[in-house]
Formats: structure tokens, sequence, C-alpha cells
């Protein structure tokens, strides 16, 4: 295959590919941000809250988990994190009188955008099923009843569900909880996220988590992007990343859609490049690989690194691999054996493309793998990073300063959710310590992960969910089939700032505990709190919220979880739920008790800017495998998709907008991709279009192409032109969730195959 031979027609010229306003970053995302205080109409207190953002003193950004320098920018934000906080210090209130006004069922009538705009909760509400309405309650009674009906379970029963934002103090609690209660079905947004990556890298090279930490940024010599969409979701990354290509840095993308930001970027803390609008090229080689063809790409790159080898030697870090790795010769052994046809057909890439790109590889002394959710949400997101693994391995680019492997997390406060006890897998909390310290009997058993909780749903075994945020009906794979599962349950309750569908389906007795967001001031016994987050980076960072909480009656995410604590469990000399409540460094304190190697000293380093590093073992070449060793992964196939493409099915891949976050819709401009108005629609290339029959603009049905007696269906969607491979077609999460099959996911972590189902197009009329 040449390289005009691709199997892919359009380019980023294409005619059909809607033009992008620019380069990410530059004027467009200054008026992104304009508008959203337009419409959220900025008070004093937000521009305030914004100018100390991700700052020492001030609040951690409730959006995304990207690290926050120990040298900050003067607007250390950005588009998207401004949207975030607005969005909470909103003034618009879905109060007592708002629910009088709208039964449950109109409510469900209503869009995730519609649902959101209502306002910040003001009350708890109890569900009234007579007049199908939410009314308000009393918080003793709420705790009350929620205690009542979860003695009256088997502990097994109940799932409690965290999304990445509660802080460290509440989500430590919140496990505590569970596990003194008598569970660990302690599901978290990970599990349809960065699942693949807490078990694969743990098993790899024996860290949950990556290696990298910011000073690695400062003096990489390449960057090899994997499925990350940075100008979007972790924006505050494009200023390291400009700062790195300034220097001579060069950066590889891996990605079937030509991303904005990993294209081109405008400082838009820069007034003259943004004047003279210049933009920086960010990547010097984007190469649009297919969807699942990842493991393709690197394998085609680490056949061109065996045989230069081959030829002039030295290339392969031997030394390091004898020392430190195992299952390199068979490892090795398979790739030589691959063949080139293949490569290219899966990857949809050419072998001078991979060639290109190899070359680059070898010609740095130190490089990173970042990787997003194009690698962890496909079935085989076990070899993804298998071979991501592999191939930084091979010049021994881990364990080593400007080096490492990067996943870059989600939700502000994920990864750190995890790190304290939020996990349903048992082997990495200390169990021992929980007994010492609380005088409980935690269980041992493994619980239940976000696929096992659906499975086990819709088997009739669950009977209450809790869910500590988050929007799971939305979320979840096969939306449909759960969200008509979830009224079968006999308790709900959503600790939320916001209201939205899952509250909308509610069991028998069902809550919603409106809760402070990060940005709200969290006062008790007279006293301002604090709470912590870990950024992507292992860093641990204070976070002080300053705004007046939207209602008296709102509470702390910690004083909710301890409130149900108290209400369910018997009282213990050892559970002091009520000072806990009072005081966060005492919770810091017993996080600091069971976790004393990361967290000594908790409250006094809170402050330590860039925030406190909790270290990581793999960064120093200690692996905590099962074997003491860094493993490499042998592949047996040249795709990360359970099944391959072919003539009719195609593959979907589900995205974010630059106007959402998760299934928060802010509003209906994909700036960045030159896509606007409408989340209702299907991108599928100029080719497969003709190839299909199919017109600019024809509303098509999308089915699922996975025959398992379930139908699976979304209707209405508008074709649109743009520029992607052949095989494959995208369209909005979560608009698109009805399509992935629950049980189609990552194999060893159950995390869903978002960027991978097999799916047919059905013209109207057909
Ligand atoms: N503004 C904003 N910020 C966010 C979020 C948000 O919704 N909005 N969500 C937060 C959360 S929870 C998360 S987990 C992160 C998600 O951030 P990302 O990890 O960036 O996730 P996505 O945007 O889902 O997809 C990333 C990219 O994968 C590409 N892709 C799809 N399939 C493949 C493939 O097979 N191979 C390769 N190489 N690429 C592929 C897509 O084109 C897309 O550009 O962002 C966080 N930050
Ligand atoms: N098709 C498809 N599906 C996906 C994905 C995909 O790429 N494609 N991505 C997956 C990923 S990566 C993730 S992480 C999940 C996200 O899944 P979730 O984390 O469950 O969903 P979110 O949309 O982030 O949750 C939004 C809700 O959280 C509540 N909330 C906001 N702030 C706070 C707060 O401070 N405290 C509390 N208690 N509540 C708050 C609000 O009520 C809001 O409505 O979705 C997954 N689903
Ligand atoms: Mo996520």
């Amino acid at each position: 295959m040449s390289d005009d031979d691709l199997n892919h027609s359009a380019t980023s010229a294409d005619p059909d590919t809607p033009h992008a306003e620019g380069a990410s970053g530059g004027w467009g995302s200054l008026k992104g941000i304009a508008r959203i205080l337009g419409e959220e109409s900025v008070s004093p207190v937000a521009l305030r809250i914004l100018a100390g953002q991700n700052k020492p003193g001030g609040v951690m950004c409730p959006s995304c988990a990207w690290a926050k320098p120990a040298k900050p920018h003067a607007a250390e934000f950005c588009e998207n994190g401004a949207k975030a906080t607005l969005w909470e210090l909103t003034r618009a209130r879905a109060d007592a009188s708002f629910f009088a006004k709208h039964s449950v069922t109109e409510l469900r009538e209503w869009s995730d955008h519609d649902l959101e705009l209502s306002g910040r909760l003001t009350d708890p509400l109890r569900y009234d099923s007579e007049a199908d309405r939410y009314v308000p309650v009393s918080w003793d009674e709420a705790f009350a009843e929620i205690g009542r009906e979860l003695r009256a379970i088997d502990p097994e029963e109940a799932v409690f569900y965290s999304s990445g934002h509660a802080g460290l103090e509440a989500s430590y609690l919140y496990a505590l909880f569970a596990r003194a209660y008598g569970h660990n079905n302690l599901p978290q947004s990970s599990n349809m996220c960065h699942e693949t990556t807490s078990v694969n890298l743990q098993r790899l090279i024996g860290v949950p988590v990556g290696t990298c930490t910011l000073d690695d940024f400062e003096t990489c010599d390449a960057i090899f992007f994997f499925g990350q969409n940075t100008g979007t979701n972790s924006p505050r990354f494009l200023h390291p990343l400009k700062r790195a290509v300034e220097r001579g840095c060069r950066i590889v993308t891996f990605n079937p859609v030509r991303e904005r930001g990993l294209v081109e970027f405008v400082d838009p803390q820069n007034p003259i490049q943004m004047t003279v609008g210049k933009p920086t090229k960010i990547s010097e080689e984007y190469l649009q690989v297919r969807p699942g063809g990842d493991v393709a790409a690197l394998a085609g790159m680490m056949r061109c690194i065996f045989d230069r080898d081959d030829e002039v030697g030295d290339i392969i870090d031997r030394g390091f691999i004898g020392e430190h790795t195992e299952g390199f010769d068979a490892m090795e052994a398979a790739i030589r054996s691959m063949d080139w046809s293949d490569i290219e057909r899966q990857s949809g890439l050419t072998h001078a493309m991979l060639s290109r790109a190899a070359d680059i590889y070898m010609q740095a002394k130190n490089v990173i793998g970042i990787y997003g959710m194009g690698l962890t949400q496909h079935v085989g997101g076990w070899l993804n990073l298998g071979m991501l693994v592999n191939f930084l391995m091979l010049r021994g680019n881990i364990g080593r300063s400007g080096a490492g492997i990067s996943p870059v997390r989600g939700h502000s406060n994920v990864q750190g959710q995890r790190t304290v006890g939020i996990a349903e897998r048992t082997a990495s909390v200390p169990l021992d310590k929980l007994r010492d310290l609380f005088d409980i009997d935690p269980p041992q058993q493994d619980g239940l992960n976000a696929v096992h909780a659906c499975e086990a749903m819709l088997a009739g075994r669950v009977k209450a969910m809790v869910q500590l945020g988050g929007n799971l009906v939305r979320a979840l794979p096969d939306s449909r089939r759960m969200e008509a599962a979830w009224p079968s349950l006999r308790l709900t309750v959503h600790v939320a700032t916001k209201l939205n569908r899952s509250q909308l389906v509610p069991g028998q007795v069902a809550y919603i505990l409106p809760c402070l967001g990060r940005t709200d001031r969290d006062e008790q016994d007279g006293q301002p709190q604090v709470v912590t987050i870990e950024d992507s980076m292992s860093h641990i960072h204070a976070s002080i919220g300053s705004a007046k909480p939207p209602s008296e009656r709102c509470r702390s995410e910690l004083a909710i979880v301890a409130g149900m604590a108290a209400a369910t469990l018997p009282s213990s000399p050892k559970l002091h739920w009520d000072a806990w409540t009072r005081n966060y460094d005492l919770v810091r304190d017993l996080i600091a008790a069971t976790y004393p190697d990361e967290f000594h000293d908790f409250t006094a380093r809170m402050p330590t800017p860039g925030g406190f590093y909790r270290g990581n073992a793999a960064r120093e070449r200690q692996w905590q495998t099962e074997t003491g060793k860094a493993r490499f992964t042998t592949p047996d196939t040249l795709t990360a998709l359970g099944e391959e493409p072919v003539d009719e099915t195609m593959t979907l891949v589900t995205l974010r907008s630059n106007d959402q976050f998760n299934t928060t819709i802010y509003g209906f401009s994909d700036r960045l991709r030159g896509l606007e108005g409408s989340r209702e629609i299907l991108l599928v290339n100029r080719d497969e279009m003709a190839r299909l029959g199919l017109e600019e603009g024809e509303r098509v049905t999308l089915v699922s192409a996975v025959d398992d007696g379930v139908t699976r269906e979304v209707a209405g969607l508008a074709v649109t032109a743009y520029d992607l491979p052949n095989g494959c077609v995208a369209g909005y999460y979560p608009e698109l969730n009805p399509l992935i099959p629950l049980s189609y996911h990552e194999t060893k972590s159950q995390t869903p195959a978002y960027k991978g189902s097999p799916v047919r197009i059905v013209p109207k009329g057909a």
C-alpha cells in the first residue's frame, strides 16, 4: 500500500468535513467561555473562584484530573474547566417549587441538557409515587429511612457507586461505610473508563496508574499519543505540550479523528501569538488509525525497530530488558512473524507511515506514551496497553526521567478515590488495617464492578443502589435495558448537585440528597473545611470552596455519607461519624493511618504547591508484579476489536463533544470539530456513504450487529460526512449508549467497548 492509497478517502481539507473555527485554544476558546459566562451571568464570586482555580489556596477544578503545576499560569483554567465551574455556580435552582410543578413522568421527556439547566438541587427529596413527584423531606427522615431500608436487606444486595468527583475524605468514609456494613460492591466511574489501566498496568508494570510527572514533559524528546483528545478533555495539557514542541520534542498522534487540539494550538494566554494568529503545530505525524487498529500500528512500528536493530545494532535496550523484564523472546518472535499486509489492513496505515513514526521513536532518547479512551474502551484494551508497554520498554522508556507511560484520567478525583479504598477488588485494600483501626469485619471477597452490578441488577440480585454523584442510567452501556431495570430496585439514593435522568427512574423508595459542589464553601462547626483530590499524576492537592452554597439545606458529601452510615450501622466506639463530619483533619489522619507510606503527615503536607507526590514504584523500576519483573505481552491478534467489521457491519466509536462533560451537556457546539447544532448525528466518510448509498443529512437508524436476542437501535440520526477511516462510524455519547451491549467489554477489566462495537446502518424506509 502507498501513502496515497489510504483506506479512508477524506482529508482535513475535505470539502464535506465542516471546517473548525481555527486552532484550538485561540479566540474561539475565549468566545466559548464568554458564551457560557453570558448564559450563566457570571458573578464576581465566579470570577474570583476562576482566578484562584488549580492554585494553592483555591479550588481544584471540578472538571478533569489533569495535573496542577507548582508554578501555575495567571489563569490556570481552560475553556472546559470554566464551563464546569460556572455550571456548578449557576443561580438557577431546582428547588421545592420546581418539583411541585413538574411530575417525574413529565421530566423524563426532558433532555439531559434541560434537566441540568434547571439548576442546583436545594432540598433532600423523597419520591411520592402517588403524586409522581419528588417532595421535600427533612435530613433526619431521609437518613432514618435509608438506614432502615439498608438494614432490612443483605448487605451483598446493595451497590454503592461513585462518580470520581467527591474528595478523598468523603470517599474514604464511603468505602469504610460499605465495608463496615458488609460489602465490597464499590463500582466507580473508572469501571467505564480507565479500569483497563488499573487492571492491566498493575499486571504489566506493577502499578495501577501512570508513571509520569509534569517534569517529564520538560525533558522528553518524543511523545506518542493514542486515543486521547487533549484539546477538549484536558486542555491545560496543551501548555506543557506546546512548550515541549517549541523546544524540539516531536509528537506523533494515532487517532481515527483529526482532533484539532493535537493538530495545532493557539495559546489564549499568549496575546502576541493570538493576534498574529500563528498557531503552533503540535503533531509532526498525525496517523488516522482505524478504531482498534493501534495493536497493528504498534506491531508495525516494532517490526521497523527490530529490522533497524538487525541492521545497525544497539537500538533495543537489551540491558534494561535483561535486568527488568520477562517475556521478551516470545513477544519478539510473534512480532517478527507478522505479515505487513495484515498490519496495514488492520491499522489502516501504510508501512511507510509506520516506518516514519518508528524513526521518530528511535531518534528520541526519552519517549512518553500518552493514552485515553481510544485504547481503554475496547474488547482488546488489555492488548492495546500490552503493546504500548512493549513499545516503550523496547528502549527502556519506563522508569526513567523524561520517559514513561501516562494515561490521562477523567474525573477530577477518579484516581484518588481508588487510592483511598473505593475499590470492588480487595487486593489493593489494606483490610487488616481497617479491621484494626475500626474494629470491623470487612468482607474478603471481591465486590461488583459496574458491568457486574448491571448483570446482577438484571438478574434481580441488587436491591439498593446508592450513587455518590454520576448519572449511571445514561453513562452505562445498554442504557435502554438498564433504565428499564432501574425501577425494580427497592431503594435508590442519589447524592447529587443537579437533576439528571438517573434520578427519574426511582426505585420503590427513592431519595435525592443535595450536596455541596467543589466550589461551595464547606463550613462545619463554624470552621471552613478543606477537601483533597489526587490528580492524574498522583499528586495530592487541597481544594477550598468559597461560594455561598445554593441553599442552607445542602450538605457536604462527607456529611451525607457519614449521616447515612450513622443511621445504618450500630453505634461503635471506633466509628465517630459525627466527629469526623465536624473536622475533616480527623479523616485525613485516618487516611494517613491506613496508608502511611503515601499519606503520612497528610494535613501538614496538603498545601504543597503542585501537590505532594505519593510516589510510584514502577517509576523507580521496582516492579510490584507477580514475578517482580515488568512483563512483555505476546500479541495473538492484530486488532483490539472483538470482531472485525465485514460487509455492512461498521465499528461504532462514541465521542465526547467540546460542549459536554460526560452526561452533562452544556450546549450543542462541537466547535473544535466544526460540528454545530445537533447531537443526533452519525459521522461517516464519503466513500462509505457512496458505498452504502447514503445522502448527507439523511435520517437513519443505527442498530447493533451483536445478535444475542436483544434489539438495540437508535433512530433519527442525520448522516454527516466526516473525515474518518473506512469501516467505522462515529456519534455522541450518551445518546448512542443503547447500542453498546453490556456483554461487549474489555476482557480483563470489563470496561465497556464504547469505542468499538459493531453496528449496521438502516436507511429510513428500509
Ligand atoms: N470537556 C470535557 N472534559 C472531559 C470529559 C468530558 O466529557 N468533557 N470527560 C472526562 C472523563 S471522565 C474522561 S475519562 C476523559 C476522556 O478523555 P479521552 O480519553 O480523550 O476520551 P474520549 O474523548 O472519549 O476519546 C478520546 C479519543 O479516542 C479516539 N479514538 C476512538 N477510538 C480509537 C481507537 O481505536 N484508537 C485510537 N488511537 N483512538 C481512538 C477518539 O477519536 C477521541 O479523540 O476526559 C475527561 N475530561
Ligand atoms: N458511550 C460512551 N459511554 C461512556 C463513555 C464513552 O466514552 N462513551 N465514557 C465513560 C466514562 S469515561 C465515564 S467516567 C462515565 C461517566 O459516568 P458518571 O460519572 O456516572 O457520569 P457524569 O456524567 O460524570 O455525572 C454527572 C452527574 O454528576 C452529578 N455531580 C456533578 N458534580 C457533582 C459533585 O460535585 N458531587 C456529586 N455528588 N455529584 C455531582 C450531577 O448530578 C451530574 O448530573 O461514562 C462512561 N460512559
Ligand atoms: Mo471517565
